[in-house]
C-alpha cells in the first residue's frame, strides 16, 4: 500500500512509519515538528535524544535498506495537505497530526486555541484532501478512549443502540471528555462521521488509551531510532512517567486518590492495531470504531506494579499521592469493550513485570539525563 502518515515524527508516528516500511509498504511521513517546538518551549524534552526526520530516515535506511519519504510542512495549511495527498496518491492515510497533550491544552488561552485550531484544521483538511483527490483512500484516525470519559455504564466500541419510547436506533456512543485536547478528538469524530455519511468516505477511528513503551522491532535496531520518550508532566503518559520517577528516586506521583482507571496498551500493540486496521480497511461509507487498549488499571495499580518491578532490580520505589491537578473522577466504574481489534488479529503484549523491568533497565542507562524539575505537574485544570 501507499501509506501517508500525518504526524510522522511523534511518539507513535515515527515507530508506525518504520513498522509499515519494514512490512514492505510505500511510506511517506509529513510533520512540521510542532510537538518538538512545544516540548522545547515548555522544557519538556524527551529522555533520549531523538534525531530529526531526515537523520532518522537515513539511520533507518542504513539499518534495513528501506526508504521512507519525508514532507516537512504544516498540515493545518490546506496547500500542504492537498499537495501531500496529490503527490503520494495514498491507499491509506494515518492521521496522528494533532497536539496530543491534555495538560498543554489546559495551560491557557494560547495553548487551548493552538490545540483547537491545529487539531480541527488538520482533520478538516485531511477529510477534504481525501474526498477531492483520493476518495477511495482509507483514513485511519487516532482517536482516544478519553472521548468517552468515565460513564457509569459499559463503554461500547463507538456506537450504542438506544431504545426510546418503544423505538430503537443506533448512535455514536455518548462523549464527555475531560480536557480540551480530548474534546478536539470528540469533534474530529463528529466531523468524520458527517463526511462518511454524506460522501461515503472510509474511516477507522481508533479510540486509544494511554500508551507505554520504548521498544519496537525497528526501534531496537539502533538506539537513535528510539521513539520520543517523554516523562515530563506535559507530554509524558503515566506509565512512562512512573518508570522514570522510579529510576530518579522520586516518589511516584499518584494524582489524588489514584482510583482513576484507564485502558492501557504497549507501544508494540499500537503498531499492531494500526497495521491490522490499515490492512483490513473500513468499507466505503463506513465509520468503523475500535477501542484500542489491551488491559485496564487504576493509577494505584500501576504504581504498585512499578514498585514491584523496581524491587526486582534493587530500586526502592516510594509512592506518594499528590493533589490532583486535573478535574476527573478518582473513583468510578470502567468497563470498555475491546474485542474488535482482537477479532482483526491483535495479539496483545501485556504489562508484565519483565516488560516493566526491561524498561527500567533501559531508562537507567539515561539516568543522568533525567531533569527532576519536569516531574511535578505545572498545569492545573482550574
Ligand atoms: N496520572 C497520575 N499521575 C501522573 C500522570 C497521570 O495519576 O503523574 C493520571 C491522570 O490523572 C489520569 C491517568 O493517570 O487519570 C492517565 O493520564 P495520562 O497523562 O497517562 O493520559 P492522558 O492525559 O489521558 O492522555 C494520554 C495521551 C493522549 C491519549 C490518552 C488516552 O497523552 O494523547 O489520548 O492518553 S486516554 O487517557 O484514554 O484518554
Amino acid at each position: 500500500m501507499r501509506v501517508l502518515i500525518l504526524g510522522g515524527d511523534g511518539y507513535l508516528g515515527w515507530p508506525t512509519a518504520m513498522d509499515f516500511a519494514q512490512a514492505g509498504h510505500d511510506v511517506t511521513v509529513v510533520d512540521n515538528y510542532m510537538r518538538r517546538q512545544i516540548a522545547e518551549a515548555t522544557d519538556s524534552d524527551p529522555l533520549m535524544a531523538a534525531p530529526n526526520l531526515t537523520e532518522r530516515v537515513a539511520i533507518f535506511k542504513a539499518a534495513t535498506g528501506r526508504e521512507i519519504s519525508i514532507i516537512i510542512g504544516d498540515l493545518a495549511d490546506p496547500d500542504v495537505m492537498f499537495d501531500a495527498v496529490r503527490q503520494t496518491k495514498p491507499d491509506t492515510v494515518i492521521h496522528y497530526a494533532e497536539q496530543p497533550s491534555a495538560p498543554y491544552s489546559m495551560r491557557g488561552f494560547r495553548e487551548a486555541r493552538q490545540t483547537f485550531q491545529n487539531n480541527l484544521d488538520v482533520t478538516f483538511n485531511c477529510i477534504w484532501a481525501v474526498k477531492e483527490l483520493a476518495p477511495e483512500a482509507h483514513i485511519v484516525k487516532l482517536g482516544t478512549m478519553g472521548e468517552y470519559g468515565t460513564p457509569n455504564i459499559d463503554i461500547e466500541e463507538g456506537w450504542l443502540e438506544i431504545e426510546h419510547k418503544g423505538r430503537k436506533d443506533k448512535f455514536l456512543y455518548p462523549r464527555a471528555a475531560g480536557s480540551l485536547y480530548h474534546t478536539t478528538k470528540v469533534l474530529d469524530t463528529d466531523l468524520l462521521w458527517f463526511y462518511v455519511r454524506t460522501h461515503g468516505l472510509r474511516v477507522t477511528d481508533l479510540m486509544q488509551g494511554p500508551v507505554y513503551g520504548l521498544s519496537t522491532n525497528e526501534a531496537d535496531l539502533d538506539p537513535r531510532l528510539v521513539p520520543n520518550f517523554h516523562y515530563d508532566d506535559i507530554f509524558g503518559t503515566v506509565v512512562n512517567r512512573f518508570l522514570v520517577q522510579a529510576v530518579a528516586g522520586i516518589p511516584l506521583t499518584v494524582y489524588g486518590g489514584g482510583g482513576q482507571t484507564r485502558g492501557y496498551l504497549n507501544l508494540r500493540d499500537t503498531l499492531q492495531c494500526v497495521r491490522l486496521a490499515a490492512e483490513q480497511p473500513a468499507g466505503a461509507g463506513e465509520l468503523r470504531i475500535f477501542n484500542q487498549l489491551t488491559e485496564t488499571f487504576s493509577v494505584n495499580e500501576l504504581a504498585d506494579r512499578v514498585q514491584q518491578a523496581g524491587s526486582k532490580i534493587g530500586i526502592d520505589v516510594e509512592i506518594k499521592s499528590i493533589p490532583n491537578p486535573r478535574k476527573e473522577k478518582e473513583e468510578h466504574y470502567y468497563n470498555p469493550t475491546h474485542s474488535g481489534l482482537v477479532d482483526l488479529g491483535l495479539e496483545p503484549h501485556f504489562m508484565t513485570q519483565e516488560v516493566l523491568v526491561s524498561m527500567l533497565e533501559r531508562i537507567l542507562k539515561s539516568k543522568d539525563r533525567i531533569a527532576v524539575d519536569r516531574i511535578m505537574p505545572r498545569v492545573r485544570w482550574s
